[in-house]
């Protein structure tokens, strides 16, 4: 994993802005937003396809417009070719079935976000300004990471916890792509952070991948840790 600042990795120019919905949502002191993962391959006809993904758009950019840049971290699925989370790299083997990695068990997937192509990108109309912090995560071939935080060996830290820490980040504000996936495990290790008393989950500028019984497992383990849904469209 690594953090980026924006411009770093390219990301110079924000996209037009596009009308924004109405919000009823201010920034609390204290609080940042991460925004997981709104990328080609999680929107309609990408690799990893969550249904209405780019439905959440407009929110999510009326968000990051709210919380300012400084105060929005980007996630970006990152993976190398042949990454032990596509279903291609273990023969016999389709996506969706499960196999058992060094760390336990693992769900397989369609070959998505490789490094460096369209897939990969974030979607054209998501706004991201060219000073936020970016954190690319799956980039080690053997260790998938759902969580912006750790990796699914549940070692790997991606230094997120710190830059939250130095930060002085009380409070968690996630949306994005998938709920039931990425933006689950990251609200859950949010909730584990030092100094950090409260996470929320926008639901309404989430979609889910949905796979038999992952939205309700997301949604139960979510409220064992204390972390709130909400919405963000003022109605
Ligand atoms: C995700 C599956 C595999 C996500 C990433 O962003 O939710 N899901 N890689
Ligand atoms: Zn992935």
């Amino acid at each position: 994993p690594s953090i980026h600042v924006a411009a770093d990795v390219g990301l110079t120019a924000s996209p037009a802005s596009t009308s924004s919905p109405a919000l009823s949502v201010t920034r609390e002191d204290g609080e940042v937003l991460i925004v997981v993962d709104v990328q080609n391959d999680f929107c309609p006809g990408g690799a990893l396809e969550v249904p209405e993904g780019d439905a959440i758009l407009p929110l999510v950019n009326g968000l990051v417009n709210i919380y300012g840049a400084e105060h929005t971290i980007f996630t970006q699925d990152w993976h190398p070719g042949g990454h032990a989370s596509f279903a291609s790299s273990h023969a016999g083997k389709n996506p969706y079935d499960t196999t058992e990695l060094e760390y336990g068990t693992q769900t397989l997937w369609p070959d998505h976000c490789v490094q460096g192509s369209k897939g990969a990108q974030f979607h054209e109309q998501l706004v991201v300004p060219s000073n936020a912090c970016v954190v690319r995560k799956g980039d080690n071939i053997k260790v998938d990471s759902y969580s912006a935080f750790t990796e699914n060996d549940q070692k790997t830290l991606t230094g997120l916890a710190d830059v939250i820490k130095s930060r002085g980040y009380t409070k968690v504000s996630v949306v994005g792509l998938a709920f039931d996936f990425c933006v689950r495990w990251t609200a859950e290790d949010a909730a584990a952070c030092e100094g950090v008393t409260r996470v929320r989950v926008f639901r309404d500028a989430t979609r889910s991948v949905g796979l038999p019984g992952t939205v309700e497992s997301a949604e139960e383990s979510l409220a064992a840790k204390n972390v709130v849904l909400e919405t963000c469209a003022s109605s």
